[in-house]
């Protein structure tokens, strides 16, 4: 919980009053910030209801580097390290096949006699592409010598054939890093590898580069104007037009930018390109690039003082491809390269916004502590950095028949002026909040809603969370709403999220951290609940109500036969106008799950409603005398995020408290507690009554005595997304931090209240018959924990 860290981080010794301000200004936040998830599923509750399958592969952490995901031969490949998977799309844990490839102890040896950890000295997988239908390029690093091989792949009847062609190993000097963590990108297009990497064991030599079976072209050597410092983040084949010859290759890198020797200023992101077919020149630029061109990536936001913030260390990208190739769409996501503030954005970019920039004008300065200007002289034809095309007049069949005023040209001049905006000139996503997560990885389905497309994101964290999140932007307002659906916790121990990849296809997730590699169903319309009311706030565009449960979403015509009316309100989440007459809020009021519970007067009490969605405000009403009236809270009662919080008891609070919570709107009553409050020595004496021997487990049913059995609505509550043991630790820190007695009683009362689990096991063995726990849809042990039990055995 935010709550939790932030108070055990900063609070420890702040005094109460300090203390609610916290809470009330987090509470604030909590409901008015979307970016804050709706939904939080664990790890368990990803695992129990088979939203998510593990591969963790045997023994030695997995350590995946690079995935590949091939859909003709229904495989997810995964390098790792000294190891080599194809996993089944269907099921990653099942039917897996693996090919052992470390380096040999000669080659280990001496890579650590060239000074390197034993670690390091692994053949770490980092390349691998599809080369044709039947086989894969795979390289690793060799432990500091780079290797590649070809591997056969299909099906040989039953079998799925995988297999390192022994006599395909080369070396992959030039085509593989080193250092197992030097970055580098790569795509395979038509036989032709386009990589990004450095091809030297120093890392000095940071190259654009393609290979195929005769050449090897690439940037320049020792060009700093070309690339400098470069980190390797992304590229791709995107076509111009229908003219092959005009495709060009487009590079996603940072690098620093430069200013004269050895003065160097920050860092940018950079998109550079080059033509698919560029074969270099004659006479100059023999084996280099003859249309290598970049310019600058700009994702940032308006200060309050004029002076933007940007964001140009880019993390990763995705390209978003459609129907119509030429076109796709380009999501960056970015970090702040100040080393204090670590904020994070993603930006989302048009392929003419990318083609203005370089049909622009070419970029000049005339020393290098100059700013750069555009340059205004005569640009030679044909336009530098345009390919050898019939689109481009036909006049030049290769690049090396193009004049050397050309060659000269693209050489001095590679850098645009203009830089490429972000659509709508702004991010569609931020985050920052300092201390937050790291985002690491991000990947995009474009999903048709009933109110249009939505982008659904998908961003991996370096605590092994993916957060789906899709973002609405408002013509007249001109600002960008971010939902945060769904907050999953992919993996139990966190991790950096390495890589994600989709498949729309399948509607599954591959995500892979170095613990393993996760399948992950892109979405779970049953989980937010079977009212219309749940479907709809949930604003889940794969997601409909259906008239009976929430329900994929098919657009009109997919499913022509099922005609039933579906709701689905994704930008306004309105339930009250879409759910209107389904919703009788006095039966609700009356059906919620009721619950009794006993406290002792003078001490500390916690009526627990933590709803399902984290972005509902929860409300609490004391019912008297046939009236409602709205708990609001003061110093002694208050209303935090897991419930109402009594700091001393009084006899007078005793009555029936409503827990209702309030999302767009929509009201919904969650749970009633009728609250009894005991007097002290009531409960002196049932402490020391004596007991059966086990003394642990009778002070245990004393006070977890269920309550009678509610007539409860079964679909009224909905499991809490927070573990107990979590709620038991923010309690008690909660406690701590106000100062509340000392350690020792604060413990002991914590373990009164929600005793530990084999207790409560067996108390529940016990009293099971008094219909006390109330069992989820086959969530189990979390559901049981929603509310501790401070009841007492009379
Ligand atoms: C999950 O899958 C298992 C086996 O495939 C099945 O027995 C179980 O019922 C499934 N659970 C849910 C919640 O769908
Ligand atoms: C990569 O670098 C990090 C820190 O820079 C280091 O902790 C880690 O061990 C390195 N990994 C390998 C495989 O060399
Ligand atoms: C793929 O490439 C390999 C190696 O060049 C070759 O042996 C194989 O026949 C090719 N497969 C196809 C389907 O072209
Ligand atoms: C590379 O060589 C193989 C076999 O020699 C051939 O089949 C393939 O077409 C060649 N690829 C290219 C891009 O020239
Ligand atoms: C946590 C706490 O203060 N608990 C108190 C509850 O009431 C009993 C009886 O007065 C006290 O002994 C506990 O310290």
């Amino acid at each position: 919980m935010l709550i939790l860290e932030i108070m055990a981080g900063w609070l420890r010794s702040v005094n109460l009053s300090l203390m609610l301000l916290c809470l009330i200004l987090l509470g604030m936040a909590h409901t008015k910030h979307s970016i804050y998830p709706r939904i939080r599923l664990s790890h368990k509750e990803l695992w129990q209801t088979n939203r998510t399958w593990i591969f963790q592969g045997r023994g030695m952490p997995l350590q995946p580097q690079t995935m590949l995901l091939d859909e003709s031969h229904q495989r997810l490949y995964v390098g790792a390290k000294n190891a080599l998977f194809s996993l089944n799309l269907d099921r990653v844990n099942a039917h897996y096949r693996q090919i052992n490839w470390a380096s040999t102890e000669f080659q280990i040896e001496e890579c650590m006699m060239k000074g390197r950890e034993k670690p390091e000295c692994a053949n770490y997988i980092k390349v691998l592409q599809k080369y044709n239908q039947t086989h894969l390029l795979v390289c690793g690093t060799g432990a500091f010598n780079p290797i590649c091989a070809l591997v056969k792949v299909g099906h040989k009847g039953q079998e799925t054939t995988f297999a390192v062609e022994e006599e395909s190993v080369t070396s992959g000097k030039g085509r593989c890093p080193f250092d197992p963590n030097s970055s580098c990108m790569s795509t395979l297009r038509r036989g032709e590898l386009y990589i990004g990497l450095y091809t030297d064991y120093w890392e000095n030599d940071g190259a654009l580069c393609r290979l195929n079976n005769h050449t090897y072209t690439r940037t320049e050597r020792n060009d700093r104007q070309q690339l400098n410092e470069a980190k390797f983040v992304g590229s791709a084949v995107i076509p111009d037009n229908d003219d092959r010859d005009d495709d060009k290759v487009y590079f996603f890198f940072t690098e620093r930018e430069s200013d004269g020797e050895g003065v160097n200023r920050g860092i940018l992101t950079r998109i550079g390109r080059v033509c698919a077919n560029d074969q270099g020149g004659q006479r100059m630029l023999v084996n280099r690039w003859s249309s290598f061109l970049k310019t600058r990536l700009i994702c940032s936001v308006p200060g309050p003082n004029g002076i933007d913030t940007h964001f140009d260390d880019l993390e990763d990208v995705f390209v978003l491809t459609k129907k119509d190739e030429k076109n796709p769409e380009i999501f960056g996501l970015f970090s702040t390269t100040s080393a204090v503030f670590k904020g994070y954005a993603v930006c989302m970019y048009h392929m003419e916004d990318i083609r203005a920039a370089f049909n622009g004008p070419f970029a000049y300065r005339e020393k290098l502590e100059h700013h750069w200007t555009p340059y205004e002289g005569r640009v030679p034809y044909p336009r530098p950095g345009s390919c050898a095309s019939k689109v481009n007049g036909g006049g030049f069949s290769s690049s090396k028949e193009f004049p050397d005023e050309v060659l000269r040209f693209v050489r001095s001049h590679p850098v645009m002026y203009r830089p490429v905006l972000p659509h709508h000139h702004r991010p569609i996503l931020l985050q920052s909040e300092p201390g937050r997560r790291k985002l690491t990885q991000i990947a995009v389905d474009k999903v048709q809603a009933q109110d249009g497309h939505y982008h659904v994101l998908y961003i991996g964290t370096d605590d092994s969370v993916v957060l789906k999140v899709i973002t609405i932007y408002n013509k007249d307002t001109d600002t960008v709403e971010e939902v945060l659906l769904e907050e999953l916790h992919i993996f139990k121990v966190p991790a950096p999220i390495k890589e994600i990849i989709i498949s729309p296809k399948r509607q599954q997730l591959y995500v892979g951290s170095e613990v393993g590699v996760a399948q992950v169903r892109l979405h779970q319309c049953d989980l937010y609940g079977s009212a219309c009311a749940d479907c709809c706030l949930a604003r889940d565009p794969y997601c409909a109500w259906d008239g009976l449960t929430c329900s994929r979403y098919y657009p009109a015509g997919v499913y022509t036969k099922s005609r039933r009316f579906r709701r689905q309100d994704v930008r306004h989440g309105n339930a009250v106008q879409l759910c209107n007459g389904l919703q009788i809020d006095d039966e609700q009021w009356q059906r919620a799950e009721e619950k009794l519970m006993y406290s002792i007067e003078s001490n500390t009490t916690l009526l627990e409603c933590v709803p399902r969605s984290l972005q509902a405000k929860v409300l609490w009403f004391l019912e008297k005398g046939g009236e409602k009236h709205e708990v609001r809270g003061d110093e002694r009662v208050i209303v935090t995020s897991h419930g109402l919080l009594f700091l001393h008891v009084r006899s007078s609070d005793a009555g029936m408290y409503v827990c209702q919570t309030v999302e767009h709107g929509y009201v919904h009553t969650l749970l009633r507690v009728n609250m009894h409050v005991l007097r002290e020595e009531i409960l002196q004496t049932a402490m020391h009554k004596p007991n059966d021997g086990d003394g642990a487990s009778a002070q245990c049913h004393s006070i977890l005595l269920p309550a009678p059995a509610p007539s409860v609505n079964p679909r009224s509550l909905q499991p809490p997304s927070v573990p107990a043991s979590n709620s038991r630790l923010w309690y008690k820190e909660f406690l701590q931090l106000i100062g509340y007695g000392d350690a020792q009683k604060v413990e002991e009362y914590c373990e009164r209240v929600w005793c530990s689990d084999k207790k409560r096991k067996k108390t529940k063995r016990k009293y099971v018959s008094l219909g006390g726990e109330k069992k989820g849809k086959g969530r189990g042990e979390e559901n049981s924990h929603r509310a501790p039990r401070h009841t007492f055995d009379t």
